[in-house]
């Protein structure tokens, strides 16, 4: 049964020379994910930032594995050219969630891999830590839509640590909470007591658990796979007062982007890139801005937990 596993993983996983290394050596390790370069911003400030992301955890002395589907395989840790590839050719890519994947693989084509599939692949690949913006969730309409984020059934299952900061605005957060409770889901404050919201560093709702210290995640992380309570960790970091947008300003924002959603009809998995980049227009950039700064900072404090957990 494993033999067959593994033949099976070696003909769809190619992971890159840098992150095998690291990999036999016991080394630390962070995922990155690729519809944020592709999707989530444009070029070439995307490119930009997914260089400066791997540069910030290889500084840290944490390999990172920028994952994507190219020609059909899924790659974990991209070279220069993948990622100015992916860069470029934005949304033209796919977009691929845990449900894409077989289909972007059987016919060789290339995907952006959002926290689903990201994480998905970053399992295969024994990769524990992840480090993104802000994951997907239940929409503000969900009663309507039945609109939720796949993301939330990966992390019911997949033993992969997420650090990001909280989930997106434009996201009903309360049932974003709740669903996250119902699947085990275990949701930490990093210093904090309440759940960011991606733009911005508070809300009025309290995350579950606060912790203060990086040493008390990782072990938090390793008793959970021990008593082998499978699913993912939501660690909420919160963006940098500095670079943090005004609450009321992008609940305006948001609406308005909201609004113009409905009338174009946009539905389905385009309506999370619709909304960023509608919300980037509006904001003259500013969002762009608070959305680079606050992955950086994940990626900060992903490689901090990262080289915690492997050295304990
Ligand atoms: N948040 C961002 N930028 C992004 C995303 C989230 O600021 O690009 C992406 C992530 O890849 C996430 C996905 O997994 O959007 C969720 O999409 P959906 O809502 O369609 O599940
Ligand atoms: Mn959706």
């Amino acid at each position: 049964m494993n033999e067959t596993k593994s033949i099976n993983l070696e003909k769809y996983l190619s992971i890159s020379d840098e992150v095998k290394k690291a990999l036999e050596n016991n080394k630390p390790i962070v995922a990155l994910e690729s519809t944020i370069i592709s999707h989530g911003m444009p070029y070439p400030k995307n490119l930009e930032t997914a260089i400066e992301a791997e540069n910030i955890l290889r500084k840290g002395g944490v390999t990172p594995a920028t994952i994507a589907i190219i020609k059909g395989k899924l790659k974990v840790g991209l070279t220069l050219d993948e990622l100015t590839y992916l860069a470029k050719q934005g949304r033209n890519v796919t977009k691929t969630s845990r449900r894409d994947i077989p289909y972007v693989v059987s016919l060789s084509l290339d995907g952006a891999t959002t926290v689903s599939a990201t994480m998905f692949i970053a399992s295969l690949a024994k990769i524990k830590i992840f480090a993104t913006g802000g994951i997907g969730g239940v929409h503000r309409e969900v009663n309507k839509t039945m609109d939720i984020s796949c993301d939330l059934e990966e992390l019911s299952k997949t033993n992969v640590a997420i650090i990001c900061s909280g989930a997106k605005a434009i996201l009903d957060i309360p049932k974003t909470l709740e669903y996250l409770e119902t699947k085990g889901v275990l949701v930490i404050g990093y210093k904090t007591n309440k759940m960011p919201m991606f733009y911005t560093s508070s809300s009025p709702y309290f995350v579950p658990i606060r912790m203060d210290n990086i040493k008390d995640i990782a072990n938090t992380m390793k008793v959970k796979w021990d008593l082998g309570l499978d699913g993912g960790i939501v660690i909420c970091n919160p963006i940098p007062k500095e670079y943090e947008m005004n609450e009321k300003e992008m609940n305006d924002e948001i609406s308005n982007a909201l609004r113009k959603m409905e009338k174009q009809n946009i539905t389905g998995k385009e309506i999370t890139p619709f909304l960023l980049s509608e919300i980037e227009k509006q904001t003259k950039g500013k969002s762009l801005d608070s959305n680079i700064h606050l992955f950086h900072h994940n990626c900060y404090i992903a490689m901090q937990i990262a080289k915690e957990y492997y050295n304990s």
